[in-house]
């Protein structure tokens, strides 16, 4: 009561020096009292998970079995297996260039040819050879019937010695003069007495027979070389030079 007294006598005051005027202007009034406190207001949101607690104690003895644990790591690779079953045959590749028309085949083939003659020459050099034409005349030194000079030639991938001309005459001339003993040739008896062929039955071309040769008439199957290079039918079991064409 005692401030409200107060202020009526110091509003009073105030109102006194408006003096002269219709209107005079009010005295702002004394704010009031704060207010009582707001409801309470509504809850935060829901902090971050907090760090897991430490392990538990170990548990009694005598417990059940844990769970299996995760698989392992997977282990280091197996020995090979064995080969499967061949496949089909795949489809024909691409069709390559021909041969003939390829340069580096060329190159290598005539690269080849090179080294063949190059080894032919030092063959024939050591007189391990002779050369006539595209023929090679070789022999390996033994004296053998003619059966076996056959079977030899065939199973070195050769053939008896056949002359079928001058040349080739000659050059297995050298060989039986070299070692100086007649050699059988790549010729027999046919089946008409007095007439001979080649060993796979064609005609003969060229003949070197010596003179009144051949004689044997049905009893010398066989055509054996002398030492002049001439040709004398003869018995197939007598022991003669192997000489062999290539
Ligand atoms: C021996 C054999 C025959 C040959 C005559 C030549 O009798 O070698 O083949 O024709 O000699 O005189
Ligand atoms: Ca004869």
């Amino acid at each position: 009561m005692k401030l409200m007294l107060y202020v009526a006598v110091i509003v009073a005051a105030l109102s006194s020096l408006c003096l002269g005027e219709d209107k005079c202007a009010g005295v702002p009034g004394i704010p009031g009292t704060p207010g009582a406190n707001g409801m309470p207001g509504r809850d935060g949101r829901d902090g971050m998970k907090g760090d897991p607690g430490p392990p538990g104690p170990i548990g009694p003895p005598n417990g059940l079995p844990g769970a299996p644990g995760r698989d392992g790591l997977p282990g280091s690779q197996g020995l090979k297996g064995e080969p499967g079953e061949k496949g089909e045959r795949g489809e024909p590749g691409p069709e390559g260039r021909p041969a003939f028309l390829d340069p580096e085949v060329q190159e290598i083939l005539r690269s080849l040819k090179q080294r063949i003659l190059s080894l032919e020459g030092v063959l024939a050099l050591k007189g391990m050879i002779r050369k006539a034409g595209n023929k090679i005349f070789v022999t390996n030194g033994k004296v053998v019937d003619f059966e076996t000079t056959l079977q030899t030639c065939n199973y070195s991938g050769g053939s008896v010695a056949t002359p079928k001309n001058d040349m080739e005459n000659n050059a297995i001339l050298e060989i039986v003069k070299e070692i100086n003993q007649y050699a059988y040739l790549g010729i027999k008896e046919s089946t008409v007495q007095g007439e001979f062929e080649y060993l796979d039955g064609t005609a003969m071309n060229y003949t070197n027979w010596r003179r009144y040769e051949p004689n044997g008439k049905g009893k010398e199957n066989c055509v054996e070389m002398h030492s002049d290079g001439g040709w004398n039918d003869k018995k197939c079991n007598q022991y003669r030079l192997v000489v062999c064409e290539f």
